[in-house]
């Protein structure tokens, strides 16, 4: 990317995140600047703001017990050293989860998504459905949340919109047969990447978890390595929440990837460095908006230096 180009899209990364620059940095910042001596009492002030900034409590307990042990150590003996500390040690959980998707041997590349109902599934499908085919991708959806109809004409309008492949049956059927479909088409096409949308939520009886194994286990049948990716969406702005549908998502299908919405004008942003320290799954993806451009691969160091 051209420098001025790169420079334009960090500083509307940095706008996007403002909430939860003032929720988190700010609030560090107004602790310890200007302090003579990093005590107690600035600790415990600082692990109430990574608290209250969704980090969770084992990540805020991570990061302060090795900033004590720098202090310990004498190796900080300012604010300023401090507040870098912090910093870093934000962005070495933040960058031990930055990893990219590999299309390498896989044609088509597999991806299910799933999450729970109003997390953006749908709306990062999308996204990345458009931005894969302006990378010159052959890309084919399927509208495997055939629980609602408005979940199948949300999905048919983003592929009229971008002029990608759908693969849809009647609200009402099986989900799993969507999927199948899916990936054949995407065999037999020869398509580059083949992503399914799920259901956050069933009716009555049916369970999510077990109707999520079966679709995953159906898309098997095609392509045995399928589904490659199995990104799990959820929304930063429901904080701690999102860590534990993290953690009941990977337990029964296996997260292999994850992607932050709204990350836009949250306070609630933290929440990301919580989920690369407690989940260790990569981080693919940010939303920072509704529109087909607000979503974008997820980099530590943009993320942090954006609100720091
Ligand atoms: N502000 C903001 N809104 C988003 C983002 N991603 C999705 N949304 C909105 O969240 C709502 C639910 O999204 P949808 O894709 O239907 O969720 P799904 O139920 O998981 O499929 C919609 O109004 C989207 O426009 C994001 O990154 N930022
Ligand atoms: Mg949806």
């Amino acid at each position: 990317m051209e420098g001025q180009e790169k420079k334009g899209f960090f500083s509307k990364l940095k706008s996007k995140l403002s909430g939860t620059s003032e929720g988190l940095v700010k609030k560090i910042d107004r602790a310890i600047l200007g302090k003579k001596e990093i005590d107690d009492k600035l600790i415990e002030e600082l692990e109430e703001i990574l608290i209250m900034a969704d980090l969770g409590v084992k990540t805020t307990y991570d990061i302060l017990e090795a900033v004590q042990d720098k202090v310990r150590r004498k190796a900080l003996n300012d604010d300023h050293a401090l507040r870098e500390s912090i910093k870093s040690e934000m962005f070495n959980i933040l960058k031990s989860e930055e990893s990219r998707l590999s299309f390498e041997g896989r044609k088509p590349l597999v991806m299910m998504v799933v999450g729970v109902n109003g997390v953006g599934k749908t709306t990062t499908i999308g996204k990345l459905a458009s931005r894969y085919k302006s990378y010159g991708k052959n890309v084919i959806i399927a509208a495997g949340d055939t629980f609602r109809a408005a979940a199948i004409e949300q999905l048919d309008v983003w592929a009229e919109r971008s002029g990608i492949d759908i693969i849809k049956h009647p609200d009402g059927s099986d989900p799993a047969a969507v999927a199948y479909d899916a990936v054949e088409a995407g065999k037999l096409r020869g398509a580059d990447l083949v992503i399914i949308d799920t259901a956050g939520r069933l009716h009555t009886k049916i369970n999510l978890m077990d109707e999520l194994k079966k679709i995953k286990r159906v898309m098997s049948k095609v392509i045995p390595e399928a589904p490659h990716e199995v990104l799990l969406v959820v929304d930063a702005t429901t904080g701690q929440n999102a860590i534990s549908q993290a953690k009941l998502f990977n337990e029964a299908v296996g997260i292999t990837g994850i992607a932050v919405t709204k990350l836009d004008g949250t306070p609630k942003g933290g929440v990301i460095i919580g989920i690369a320290d407690e989940l260790k799954i990569p981080i693919r993806y940010i939303g920072v908006g509704e529109g087909i451009n607000d979503l974008r691969d997820f980099y530590a160091d943009e993320f942090v230096e954006a609100i720091f």
